[in-house]
This record gives structure tokens, sequence and C-alpha cells, in this order.
């Protein structure tokens, strides 16, 4: 069997740099970065990237796979919404392991179980619903055994999935004490709530009640609110799914100021807006319900200026699709429609692009807010997100010159409408290499399910670097005795 591949001629990208060379990889690690490298074997499986770029591929940060929600379960589950991801340039994503009975170590043996039919790599984020010291105790095991390094707190989806500021803060210092990144899902759950019942009281039971009653300003609110409870507990933050200039702006000022947050804007709030969404056609505008929801026109663009500026550091989807049938629990009342787009397959090339081809960004910058940056803020960097020797072999050539056309009809995922439907662009994704094996090409998928691995991720990113000093200096100064109250 071959497991050696030589790709000749391409423009090899990473982050940090570009240049022509030949990439040659044995046993799925890259071995070999420079031009002209002589096949030397019979059984070396050669691909010709001229004219073409080489570079890492894309990892998605932000899905949801086999996930239980709102009633229903999504109707991707690890095999076919990989299968998406394969054909789109991704090949690794961060899935969120949601607690079964209130325990991680069981949340974490189902998802394992449910990713047995994986056909790439995919790594796990922890959700964290409730708060006691069994949590706080299974919080240790995922980052110290399970190869967890990051959590995620809802401050939405009241009576289900939210949490207390409170717990909030529990959460923070824990995450902060065993060196895994907190993750926020940004918007105030109990004004939702509130707006919830007031489009009800007025009649509103469409998809378009879904938007009006969780509008920008309550995830600002939120964003807000998360980023100075993460400074007072001096703990790095990842705000998810940023969809707004409402808390773009509050991450913006946060991150001038120094402190440690990183914005994950998603590919629906970057191309998608809401005029003419509403369609009277219910499925037609039930397919786009998500949480937060998909914004009037100016937050996509803003978005985008700040990706390009670095306010915003990397892309995910939120892939979480639900099929027509699930879309219509909610055909009465909009709460009831499952939250959740596609966008696994899509988001390399409507990146590239909404942000490339429109001249935004560069095309090594494309490789960080698709692959490198992730790799770096999840510590697996740069066993991931680069085309390096010693790097895993997780490669994609792109054709610049290529064009992509997004039809419900020829996607992969399982769901019956795609948000994109229709869309067109420059560039395609023609090879997509997992671990040193072609696993996607000429529109046919080479892997099966269970070919997949499972990366574990090691807790204290550089974010962390220098929070152990800003402590003792915190502490130091509360010794000064000018800040003391003297009696005397
Ligand atoms: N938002 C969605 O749209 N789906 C999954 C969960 C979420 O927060
Ligand atoms: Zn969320
Ligand atoms: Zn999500
Ligand atoms: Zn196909």
């Amino acid at each position: 069997s071959s497991s050696k591949l030589l790709i000749k001629g391409g423009t090899v990208l990473n982050a940090h740099n570009q240049e022509v060379a030949d990439v040659y990889v044995e046993d799925g690690i890259i071995v070999a970065v420079r031009p002209n490298i002589k096949q030397v074997d019979e059984d070396v499986t050669l691909l010709d990237a001229t004219g073409k770029y080489v570079m890492p591929g894309g990892i998605d940060p932000h899905t949801h796979l086999a996930m239980e929600f709102m009633g229903t379960e999504t109707i991707d589950d690890f095999f076919s919404g990989q299968a998406a991801a394969l054909a789109g340039g991704t090949t690794m994503h961060i899935d969120f392991v949601i607690p079964v009975g209130g325990s991680l170590v069981a949340g974490f043996e189902a998802y394992k179980k449910k990713a047995k039919k994986s056909c790439m790599n995919y790594g796990f984020h922890m959700a964290i619903t409730k708060w006691d010291e069994s949590v706080s105790r299974e919080m240790e095991i995922m980052v110290k055994e399970k190869g967890i390094n990051s959590f995620k707190f809802f401050m939405a989806y009241k009576g289900s999935l939210m949490i207390s500021d409170e717990l909030l803060l529990q959460g923070f210092k824990r995450c902060k004490s065993l060196g895994a990144l907190a993750m926020v899902h940004a918007e105030n759950g109990d004004a939702v709530f509130e707006g919830q019942n007031r489009m009800i009281d007025l009649g509103i039971t469409g998809p378009e009640g879904h938007a009006l009653s969780r509008p920008p300003v309550l995830e600002g609110e939120a964003t807000a609110r998360a980023i100075r409870l993460a400074k007072f507990v001096n703990t790095p933050l990842y705000v998810v799914h940023v969809m707004s200039i409402d808390a773009m702006e509050e991450i913006s000022k946060a991150r001038k100021s120094g402190q440690k947050v990183v914005g994950e804007p998603v590919v629906s709030g970057l191309v998608l807006n809401d005029s003419g969404l509403w369609n009277p056609d219910f499925i037609t505008a039930a397919k786009y319900v998500m949480s937060p929801p998909i914004r009037e026109a100016g937050h996509d663009k803003a978005l985008q200026a700040a990706l390009s500026t670095g306010v915003l550091q990397l892309v995910g989807t939120d892939h979480c699709t639900f099929n027509s049938t699930q879309k219509a629990f909610g055909i009465d009342d909009f709460r009831k429609i499952p939250n959740g787009v596609n966008g696994i397959e899509e988001r390399m090339h409507l990146v590239w692009d909404t942000m490339v081809e429109s001249g935004q960004i560069s095309v090594t910058d494309f490789v960080r807010i698709t692959s490198t940056e992730c790799a770096r803020i999840f510590n697996i960097y740069p066993r991931k997100g680069a085309i390096l020797v010693g790097s895993d072999a997780d490669i994609i050539i792109f054709n610049p010159n290529s064009s992509f056309e997004i039809s419900a009809r020829t996607h992969h995922s399982r769901t019956d409408t795609n948000v994109y439907d229709g869309r067109k662009g420059k560039g395609k994704v023609e090879v997509t290499i997992v671990g040193g094996r072609v696993a996607w090409q000429d529109d046919e998928l080479k892997v099966a399910p269970g070919s997949g691995k499972y990366i574990e991720m090691p807790p204290f990113n550089y974010l962390f670097d220098g929070i152990d000093k800003a402590d003792a200096k915190y502490l130091s100064s509360l010794q000064a005795p000018v800040k003391r109250f003297s009696a005397s």
C-alpha cells in the first residue's frame, strides 16, 4: 500500500510564507518541503500541483455533528458531516461534546462512540451546562486524560443550556487553573426569553420572529459581560460565532486594552445578511434560523473588515444541520425551529471568494484564518495548521483559476437545503489529503468510515503566557499600604 506521496510544482502556502516547492510525505508525516524533490521509489503517489496552491487542510473550530438538540438530532453525523468537510477542503474539525446526565465523562464516551465512523481528524470542546463539584472534578479529567482543552459556556438557551453569571465565574476560574480556554455563546438568555414572549404577544410566530426576538444589542451585552468577567478572573476568553458589530466592537476594545480575547466569526455571519431572507415560504426562511441570528446588512461587511484587520482571528461554521422535516417542527412557532445552518463544506470556498478574491486579505492570511490560528489556539501547532517538515500531512491542493458552485442537490451534507444555494465563486479545492492519504479527489470520497483520528489537545496555549506574572503583580499591588484602609 502506498503511504508515500509527492506533490510536485505547487506554490506552498503557510501562514508565515509562500514558496514554490514540492512536498514529500511518508507515513502521514511531511518529511521534505523544497524545490525539485526527485521521485525515488516506484510506490510513490504523485500529484501534480503546477499552477495551484498547496496548503494546510482547513480546521473548522466549531461544528455540531450528531448532536441532540431542540427535541431532535442534527442530520449530519460524524461520517456525512466529515465527507462534506473533505469535499470542501477541511481536514479537521472541533466538535462540542454535550454532557450526558450531567456527566462530562459520560458525554465524552458518548461522543467517542458517535465519532467511531469518522473519516478525518477531529477534536472536542466540552459544553458546560451546569455546575457542581463533580463537573469541576470531571473538567480536570477531560484536560488531563481526554485531550480536551476548551470548555464552552452558554449565556443563552434559558431553561436548558444557559448558566448564571455566578456559575460562569466558577467555570472561568476552573478553566484558568487547568490551562483550558473558556468559550462563550454570548447572548443574554433572559432577555432573549423576554424578546420571544414579546414576539408571541404580537402574533409574530414565523421565522422572522426568531431574529427580531434576539437583536444585536443582546449579543453585545453578553459579549461585554463575558469579557469583563474573564478580565476579573484574568483568564483568556474565546467568543464563538460573533455575528454582530455590537459583539465585534466589544472584542476590539478589549483586545486594544491588551486583554486576551479571541473572536470567531462564522461563515454565515460573514457572507449572509437578512435582506429578503424571511421569505413567506416557511422552509425557505426556516433554513436560515440559527443563534445568534443572521443580522441585517452591514454586520456581514463589518465582520469581514474585522477579520481582515485581525480584530477577529479565525473562521468557524457552527455547522449544525437539520432537514426540512425537522425545521418544520417550528411551523407554528419560531421557538421550535431547530437552530442551525450548514457550512462545513462551504467554509473554505466562501472565505476564499469573500476575503481573498475581493482583495481583503492575502493568500497567506487565508491559511492563518482557516487553519493555522485554530491550531495555535487549540495548541496543536505546528503538528496541524502548517506545511512544515514534521507536520501531519493534512494538505489540500487548491486551484485558484477554477470555480465552485454551491447547490443543495450536489452538496455532500445529508440535509436537503443549503443556505448558500446557488452561490458561485472563484477557486476550487481539487484534492484533500488527510494523514498522507488522498481522502477526496475528482468529486469522490476515497476514505471509509472508521479511518478518522481523534486529536488530543494539550492545555496552556500561548494565550496563557504571562498570566501568572499578571496575577502576581495584582496580588503584590494589594500589599501596597496606600491601597489599604488604615484606621490610624
Ligand atoms: N446555535 C445554533 O444555531 N445551533 C447550535 C447551537 C447554537 O448555539
Ligand atoms: Zn452557540
Ligand atoms: Zn455552535
Ligand atoms: Zn459529489
